[in-house]
């Protein structure tokens, strides 16, 4: 007889809870949910040209940006979603200024908080292009039993527990951690299940893929400037020029160099001294994932993971890859700022 050897997320979640003696099952509850919400937004998602789905809703979010109709959609779907795990005490999501707290009598007692960028890239539905769920979760440090408070959601990234993103892309992958090494499940639609696809994820020490959006030269820091053009130049080796890919989608620019070797930057400008993207839900999980993979992620100075957050919203300079890539880059951008 003819055998398959699939393992389900679920199933993975479950064997994978050995690894923690003392855990209950909430947080594997939680993975779980978040897999779930995951196929309710990709099946929106798959079908965004079809339906009347795409544009804006006409508001603008905590960011000063326009939010999409599908923000808001996946917003409302994983928010729903972690609720009903009951693992959940409150949320911090892109799409709302304020931490959304739950105190039914299912989450009220829950030791968990979620942050996430429910539609991380969301200007490239339009165009038909990749884009992801960026989530991190972290123990509450307030009291069990009350509401969540602002002090659970600014914890120095070293606390996360686990962190992961989704990617709607030509398939549909969630790749996450909770400290022990990465894996990824891949949804198999004939199924409708996560299946492990991508065990033990390792990136490579060295890349060749540099991912950043150059339009934007002019305004960067001297140390970024001789990065890129370090990365344009030819070596005698022949191993540059690298290669210059990006799609304006964090998940899909740094899922493509975590699987091929490379960095993604996006740093700072006299406009936004901070960059873009956010530390807690968008770097944070992202640089946690990465150093289990043995890739590195920095602001260009310091560690990612030992950045304490002012607020959950808070913006941050991002680089992330290749260990020996990040560290070329951190040596460029000292050497400048000494100069
Ligand atoms: P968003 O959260 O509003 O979607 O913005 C985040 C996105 C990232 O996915 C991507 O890396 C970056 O913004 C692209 O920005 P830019 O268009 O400035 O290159
Ligand atoms: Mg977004």
């Amino acid at each position: 007889m003819k055998t398959y050897n699939i393992t389900t997320l679920n199933e993975f979640i479950i064997r994978r809870q050995a690894d923690f003696p003392y855990a209950k099952g909430e947080l594997s509850r939680l993975i779980s949910h978040i897999g779930i919400a995951a196929k309710i937004v990709n099946k929106k998602v798959k079908k965004a040209g079809l339906v009347d789905l795409l544009g804006e809703a006409g508001n603008v979010n905590v960011q000063g940006e326009d939010q999409q109709k599908m923000d808001i959609f996946a917003d409302e779907v994983f928010v729903s979603a972690l609720q009903a795990s009951g693992e959940v005490c409150g949320i911090a999501t892109e799409e709302n200024q304020e931490i959304i707290t739950f105190d039914d009598n299912l989450s009220k007692d829950a030791k968990y908080i979620f942050l996430m960028d429910p539609l991380d890239g969301s200007s490239n539905i339009d165009v038909n292009v990749s884009i992801g769920t960026i989530f991190s979760i972290f123990r509450r440090v307030s009291k069990v039993g009350h509401k969540a408070k602002n002090e659970d959601f600014v914890q120095v990234g070293t606390q996360m527990v686990a962190a992961g993103y989704v990617l709607y892309g030509s398939s549909t992958m969630l790749v996450y951690t909770t400290g022990k090494g990465v894996n990824g499940f891949t949804l198999d639609p004939t199924i409708g299940e996560f299946c492990l696809s991508h065990s033990d994820m390792r990136t490579t020490e060295y890349g060749s893929i540099y991912s950043i959006n150059e339009g934007n030269y002019a305004k960067f820091p001297e140390g970024v400037k001789k990065y890129i053009k370090y990365c344009q130049e030819i070596d005698p080796e022949g191993d540059r020029p690298y290669k210059s890919r990006y799609i304006g989608s964090l998940v899909a620019d740094f899922h493509r160099n975590l699987l091929k070797g490379g960095i993604f930057l996006y740093p700072p400008s006299p406009s936004a001294l901070e960059g873009k993207l956010r530390l807690t839900y968008e770097c944070n999980p992202i640089a946690f994932i990465a150093e289990q993979a043995g890739g590195k992620a920095s602001d260009g100075k310091n560690r990612i993971l030992d950045i304490k957050p002012d607020s959950p919203h808070q913006r941050v300079p991002f680089y992330v890859g290749s260990r020996s890539m990040v560290d070329k880059l951190e040596d460029m951008i000292s050497e400048s700022e000494e100069n």
